[in-house]
């Protein structure tokens, strides 16, 4: 990879010294360019993984107006000094992307100091700051014309479609695993009906469509060394989509004891106090705009997101590991077996989850009502 000639396509100051891989995403790759002076800004440079992403111009449009939009926003009321936004770095020829003579799509940000992102929540302080900074984030896109955004990837969270795509990879079984995955593909189809509830309610028309995250796995959240949020970062899937899908993704990774591919199923359990931290956090920043029915919704993706994952990568798995990166061959499977057990570990406890949400929001509504009626006393 000619790094320096990519480089040169930004417009940065090129006084640059190291380049090194960055981060344990499973899509893009992200290199991390230090500047030659430390106490100078660095830069994020991205692969975007065009295998996964169709249509890298219209994704980066996306983030462009996203990134406009909170940072017009942050100027008001709701932002806190303590919050970032993503800034990219055009190039040479005016666009956001440079597009190389291979076919790869490049992009860079600024590097945001002083930070890390977090795989394993290590504290409810932490949960309650992530849930908080998503939901602030849902509600800085709440004002934003909806029809700017394209869908970069189509049906990302449809679990009927996905379903279908798992049943296809069954049928054509093109690498001969499915020998090895026949209990999970019967606790999966078990549950098809129970796990469609959340797309008939969007079917029916009961939830409303807003702007939402869509890959809300905590690690895409930038700390600083508070345990606040300073950022949110990983926007390529920012499009429409129900308040429900970043709910459920990010309990998907906050309540789980162990890490989302843990080998050893015991060691698979269920954090609730970081849970609870997490959904206090999102409906502190979110109560006052939810609807009854999109606050019943949460907890129904709370169960649907470790399911869809699990069928997604059991696909992966069936069609050969062509879309996640993974680091040996059996890593899907063993993804998929972790987010089966904590879908089984969650299905134990559902009823207080279902009970603690409930009486958050409500909790949450009232102490916004009063919080708002003092102000205008
Ligand atoms: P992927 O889609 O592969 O997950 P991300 O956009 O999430 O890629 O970036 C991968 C990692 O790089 C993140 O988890 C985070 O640690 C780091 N990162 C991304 N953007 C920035 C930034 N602007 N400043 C500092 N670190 C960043
Ligand atoms: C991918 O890019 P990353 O690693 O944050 C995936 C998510 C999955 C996640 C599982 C575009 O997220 O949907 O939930 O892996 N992103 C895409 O770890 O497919
Ligand atoms: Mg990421």
């Amino acid at each position: 990879m000619n790094f320096t000639n990519i480089i040169s396509k930004f417009c940065i100051d090129a006084d640059l010294s190291t380049i090194m891989p960055y981060g344990s995403g499973h899509i893009n790759d992200t290199f991390f360019i230090q500047h030659r002076s430390k106490h100078l800004p660095g830069y994020l440079l991205q692969r975007v993984n065009h295998n996964v992403f169709k249509d890298v111009p219209s994704l980066m449009s996306n983030i462009h107006l996203v990134t406009m939009h909170l940072k017009s926003k942050l100027s008001e009321a709701l932002a806190t000094d303590d919050t970032d936004v993503l800034s990219l770095i055009n190039t040479e020829d005016g666009r956001y992307y440079y597009h190389d003579d291979a076919g790869n799509y490049w992009r860079m940000y600024g590097y945001i100091e002083n930070t890390k992102s977090i795989d394993q929540v290590e504290s409810s302080q932490q949960a309650y700051q992530g849930g908080k900074a998503f939901g602030v984030f849902q509600t800085l896109l709440f004002d934003m014309d909806i029809d700017l955004l394209h869908y970069t990837i189509p049906d990302f969270h449809h679990i009927g479609k996905r379903l279908s795509q798992l049943n296809e990879a069954i049928q054509t079984n093109p690498q001969n695993r499915k020998k090895y995955v026949v209990s999970e593909i019967e606790f999966i189809m078990e549950r098809t009906e129970r796990m469609l509830t959340l797309q008939k309610l969007a079917e029916q028309g009961k939830i409303p469509l807003r702007i939402t995250h869509n890959d809300t796995k905590f690690n895409n959240l930038l700390f600083n060394n508070d345990n606040k949020v300073k950022c949110v970062i990983d926007l390529d899937t920012v499009m429409p989509g129900y308040v429900a899908f970043d709910f459920g993704d990010a309990i998907r990774t906050i309540i789980n004891t162990a890490p989302e591919d843990e080998k050893d199923l015991d060691q698979i359990n269920l954090n609730m106090p970081l849970f609870k931290a997490f959904t206090e956090g999102y409906l502190t920043a979110t109560a006052r705009f939810l609807t009854q029915d999109e606050i019943k919704s949460l907890s129904l993706a709370v169960l649907l997101f470790p399911y869809m994952q699990a069928v997604r990568f059991l696909t992966d798995y069936l069609n050969g590991d062509v879309y996640y990166k993974v680091q040996f061959s059996e890593h899907n499977l063993q993804r998929t077996r972790a987010q089966l057990q904590l879908l089984k570990k969650l299905e134990e406890q559902f009823a207080e989850i279902e009970e603690f949400i409930s009486a958050t929001a409500s909790l949450a509504l009232k102490s916004d009502i009063n919080t708002n009626s003092s102000a205008t006393a």
